[in-house]
């Protein structure tokens, strides 16, 4: 299998992280930054984004299309949950993951180098993540994974989601302190202790610091 991926990319890690649970071979090439938009990417993946998974003859991308793929095509070990009702679950945190949580960090991150930070009209985006963070806070117990003792897809979903809250609070002057998420800051001294997760943070710090 080959995934096309940024070390640095959200999106990414959560399929990283779901190839390394199950235990699947797969080359990631390093790619530069815009690549997604090369005319040899765009081939495979008009929408010109990055994950985008290749294996065998069957592309496909969307991180969470990909790993739900990947769930299906290779069940074990299993990374959604058992019942009907905790798999909606692990789904509704994927889901709040990819359109609100994630784009949310994604504007964080692009305004650190387009000129928009620290201008005050641009206050409302960083207010806009605590909120974020503790309506996500709000929604969750883990136990230590947000599902139980079963580590899901739901978890791979904000590994370095996680990471980039702090780190991204931090650098538009108004961290996200511990005391607002507590059960987030359990959630992630249980998972950052996972092989996968380790490697996908790894990676990501040593992209960042180049
Ligand atoms: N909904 C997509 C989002 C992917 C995404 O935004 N990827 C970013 C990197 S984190 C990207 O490739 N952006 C390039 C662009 O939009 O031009 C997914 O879940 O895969």
């Amino acid at each position: 299998m080959k995934l096309y991926q940024l070390p640095y990319s959200h999106y990414s890690a959560k399929v990283s992280i779901t190839l390394l649970e199950k235990g699947l071979a797969y080359e990631a090439p390093a790619l530069d930054a815009g690549y997604q938009k090369s005319p040899e990417f765009l081939t495979l993946n008009p929408l010109g984004k990055v994950p985008f998974l290749q294996d065998g003859d069957f592309g496909i991308g969307e991180s969470e299309v990909i790993v739900e793929y990947l769930e299906e095509r290779y069940p074990h070990p299993a990374l959604l949950p058992g019942t009907p009702h905790e798999r909606a679950r692990s789904r509704w945190l994927s889901r709040f993951h990819d359109l609100y949580l994630g784009p949310q960090l994604s504007t964080l991150y692009f305004a650190l180098s387009d000129g928009r930070a620290g201008k005050p009209e641009f206050q409302p985006e960083v207010d806009r993540l605590h909120e974020l963070v503790a309506l996500l806070e709000s929604q969750i117990n883990p136990a230590p994974y947000f599902l139980g003792s079963q580590f899901t897809l739901a978890d791979a979903s904000y590994v370095l989601s996680y990471w980039y809250i702090g780190l991204l609070s931090k650098a538009h002057g108004k961290p996200v302190p511990d005391a607002d998420m507590p059960r987030l800051v359990n959630w992630f001294a249980a998972v950052k202790q996972r092989a996968s997760a380790a490697s996908v943070l790894k990676a990501a710090e040593i992209s960042l610091a180049q």
